[in-house]
């Protein structure tokens, strides 16, 4: 079987949660660098309809939506499984990839990240302030309910990685990056697991100035 590519901008927390479950994997991949502006070209709307990154392609086979991407790369990867055996920490899981999806990327992500890291790039312009402050709200209790339910277990789903540190590291990584993030992260649970999880090889491999320069 030809090696997973996978198409995205480095610099995205999505395409690096696919490359984690690549370099966690051990899975051999290229990525495929796209210009700023990519996703809205027919030729990728052809691959994901909807303009996002990333996507994935292994030989004739075609993926996108990154958690998707990452349980087919633990399906056909070798190594430690990323997919908790247990039915509770399976949900767990399940849950904060859910989470990720639909609170931290709109809040954490897009209100705060890129609006303080990414506004002059993606909008030419400095960080709307109300922007900022709509998005908080969310991102305090996105920050609230991650760490009560990851608990004391060393991993947001239990004992072992899985995809929901996958999911979600790359958003706090970021978010750790602004005021705001540094602010309400300070001292938290969440804030050791960041760091365990910063240490780890694969968050080195898909660093993007790292990805850039490969590239
Ligand atoms: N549900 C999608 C979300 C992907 C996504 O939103 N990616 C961002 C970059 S991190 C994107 O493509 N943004 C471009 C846009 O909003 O137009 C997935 O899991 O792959």
């Amino acid at each position: 079987m030809s090696d997973i590519v996978i198409y995205g901008i480095p610099g995205s927390p999505y395409l690096r949660s696919a490359l984690l479950g690549l370099e966690e994997k051990r899975a051999p991949y290229r990525l495929a660098v796209l210009s700023m502006g990519a996703g809205r070209t027919e030729e990728y709307l052809q691959r994901q309809p909807f303009g996002r990154i990333p996507t994935m392609e292994h030989g004739d086979f075609r993926l996108y939506e990154t958690q998707a991407m990452l349980r087919y790369i633990d399906a056909v990867g070798t190594g430690p499984s990323l997919q908790p055996k247990d039915a509770r920490a399976a949900a767990r899981m399940n849950q904060v990839i859910g989470i990720v999806d639909w609170y931290v990327f709109p809040s954490i992500t897009v209100g705060v990240c890129a609006e303080r890291l990414m506004s002059q790039i993606f909008w030419g312009r400095p960080a709307e302030e109300a922007n900022v402050a709509t998005a908080l709200p969310m991102a305090r209790i996105c920050v609230r309910e991650l760490e009560r339910l990851k608990g004391s277990a060393e991993f947001m789903a239990g004992d072992t990685l899985s995809i929901a540190d996958l999911m979600l590291v790359p958003h706090i990584e970021f978010f750790r990056r602004t005021p705001e993030g540094m602010t309400l992260l300070k001292g938290t649970s969440l804030e050791a697991w960041l760091t365990r999880m910063s240490a780890r090889a694969s968050m080195h491999a898909t660093e993007a100035e790292r990805l850039r320069m490969i590239a």
